[in-house]
């Protein structure tokens, strides 16, 4: 009788256990159970999803993140059928360009790292401007690594940028470990996700953030192309006594959520001033006339580079076309 209500599925009464999904591969997620003292303390179950769809998941490519908290109930064991995904705080999202959908990356985090590297592959700032719309409302962390590399003035003046704008930034180069201390210091006792192109060294800060714990694969830069070869290739989730972090798979080029065009601005802060200074109150700042962005964008107010990897993004959006004005997140 104990056997039956512990591994019959069709039992209502069974106990539902919280957890945290730590890996997804193939439909088969790796959920560790929520610690009674730490998290370190949970027990890892192979879950699949209960029934195809999870009943109040809709319209979102792939129903699970990483980070996602999840009921669920156990069978035969370490197995276990997930029965309901609890509401998320916050989520990392891209758009998934094949599947022509909007995908969680990560769920849950207190704070995202965006990575970005000096070289190999080479610098790339509008990559962060795209991976700060992808983190919406979450905490950012912008940190540029492999300073060991050389880097020119006026991609400095452009990462610095970032720091005038108000967000956190650090300099680092995880190969020789300077700034490797600092940034735990950063992120201890916090859920963080390592997000950014393949190649900038997520990997490698990871496993040093994570000392002799865990060894992730990480892989040089390719000579050819000078840019990653996507080493990881699905995100994981880490326990370090109370910090949570979480190494996502790179991607070559990030594309931002589908949302509302008048959306992307707020995540301009340097276009805030100009907030109900344009002719048009529901101006874009691209065509518009008498528009006060463009105008301050003319004055060097505001970086021009910037500005274009606002139109750019503006631009995304439009080319995705009627088929996706739906009401997907
Ligand atoms: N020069 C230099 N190289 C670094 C540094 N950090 C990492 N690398 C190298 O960069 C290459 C890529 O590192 P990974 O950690 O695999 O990069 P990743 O961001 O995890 O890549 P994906 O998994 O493909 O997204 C490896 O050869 C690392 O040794 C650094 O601070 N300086
Ligand atoms: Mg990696
Ligand atoms: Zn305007």
């Amino acid at each position: 009788m104990l056997a039956h209500s512990l591994f019959c599925q069709y039992c209502t009464d069974m106990e539902e256990l919280t957890g945290i999904v730590t890996r997804g591969i193939n439909n088969i997620f790796s959920v560790k159970e929520a610690g009674a003292v730490c998290d370190d303390d949970g027990k890892t179950y192979m879950c699949r999803i209960k029934g195809k769809v999870l009943s109040d998941v809709i319209d979102e490519y792939a129903p699970l993140a990483v980070g996602d908290k999840v009921l669920f109930t156990v069978h035969q064991g370490s197995e276990g059928l997930i029965t309901r995904r609890l509401d998320r705080t916050s989520s990392f999202m891209r758009w998934n360009a094949k599947k022509s959908a909007n995908q969680t990356v990560v769920a849950n985090m207190d704070k995202i790292v965006i990575v970005c590297s000096t070289d190999e592959p080479p610098f790339r700032p509008r990559f962060i401007d795209r991976a700060i719309v992808c983190a919406a409302k979450s905490n950012i962390l912008i940190v540029l690594n492999k300073c060991d590399l050389p880097l020119l003035e006026e991609q400095i003046e452009r990462f610095e940028l970032f720091e005038t704008l108000g967000y956190e930034t650090l300099k680092i180069s995880a190969f020789d470990e300077e700034g490797i201390d600092l940034l735990y210091s950063r992120i201890e006792g916090r859920s963080v996700a390592f997000v950014g192109q393949s190649g900038v060294g997520k990997s490698t800060i990871v496993n040093k953030l994570m000392g002799n714990q865990i060894r992730q694969t990480t892989a040089s830069v390719s000579q050819k192309f000078n840019r990653g070869r996507h080493t990881t290739n699905h995100s994981i989730l880490f326990h370090k006594g109370q910090t949570v972090i979480v190494d996502t798979p790179g991607v070559r080029e990030l594309m931002i959520p589908h949302t509302d065009s008048h959306l992307i601005q707020e995540y301009f802060p340097e276009f805030r001033k100009s907030r109900g200074k344009c002719a048009y109150d529901m101006c874009l700042h691209e065509h518009e006339p008498d528009c006060d962005v463009k105008r301050r964008v003319e004055n060097n107010e505001i970086h021009t580079d910037r500005y274009e990897s606002y139109l750019r993004m503006l631009y995304s959006l439009k080319e995705r076309g009627p088929l996706w004005a739906s009401d997907r997140r």
